[in-house]
């Protein structure tokens, strides 16, 4: 049973919806970067600070600073965890290999979650988060496809790639997730 995975999908693909359910069956970390981020704007740091602006425009957060945030979750845990919306682009990927390697904990599976765009967009409008504005929402399938989307071809080389269909109820879509780890 794969305890190192990561999550990988357009924005409102449902990664954190299906992360959580999965997380918890499984009794992993769940780490989403997003999340992370939303609660330092929340609590007012510095590092919130600086993030809020970018998400506001659905842009991506710069890799250092997501990088010291997963580092630090990945270091001091012990045992398997699910990352959701991490890595977002290559430069992410790579340092998350270099640091994977140094922990000897290598990446199990990859479940990529696909669904079309209209959905998408129909899902991300009526959750109506401060990032999910039609516009704002428009810039980060664009960021998605320039950045996040070549992460595909680099996971499927390594052979980790798990695709998902994520049309459906989120019962039925979980269900897809497990049957797609084996
Ligand atoms: P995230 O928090 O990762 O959010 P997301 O991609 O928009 O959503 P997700 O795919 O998790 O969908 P969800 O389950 O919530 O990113 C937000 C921002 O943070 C980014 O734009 C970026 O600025 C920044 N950021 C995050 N990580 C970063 C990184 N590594 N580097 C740089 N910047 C980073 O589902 C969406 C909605 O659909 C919900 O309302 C849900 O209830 C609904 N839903 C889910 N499954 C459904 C189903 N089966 N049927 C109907 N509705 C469903």
């Amino acid at each position: 049973m794969s305890k190192r995975l990561l999550f990988l999908g357009p924005p409102g693909a449902g990664k954190g919806t299906q992360a959580q359910l999965l997380a918890a069956e499984r009794d992993l970390l769940h780490l989403s970067t997003g999340e992370l981020l939303r609660a330092e704007v929340q609590a007012g740091t510095a590092l919130g600070a600086e993030a809020q602006a970018v998400m506001a425009r659905g842009e991506l957060v710069s890799d250092a600073l997501v990088l010291a945030i997963v580092r630090d979750r990945l270091i001091s845990h012990d045992g398997g965890w699910l990352l959701d919306g991490f890595p977002r682009n290559l430069a992410q990927a790579e340092a998350l290999s270099e640091l994977l390697e140094e922990l000897n904990q290598p990446i199990e599976c990859v479940v990529l979650l696909q669904l079309d765009d209209g959905i998408l967009l129909q899902r991300l409008l009526s959750r109506g988060r401060d990032d999910d504005n039609e516009a704002v929402i428009r810039n980060r399938l664009e960021v998605y496809r320039e950045q996040t989307a070549p992460l595909i071809a680099f996971y499927r080389q390594l052979g980790l790639i798990r695709e998902v269909e994520a049309e459906g109820a989120v019962e039925t879509v979980a269900q897809r997730v497990v049957d797609g780890l084996g």
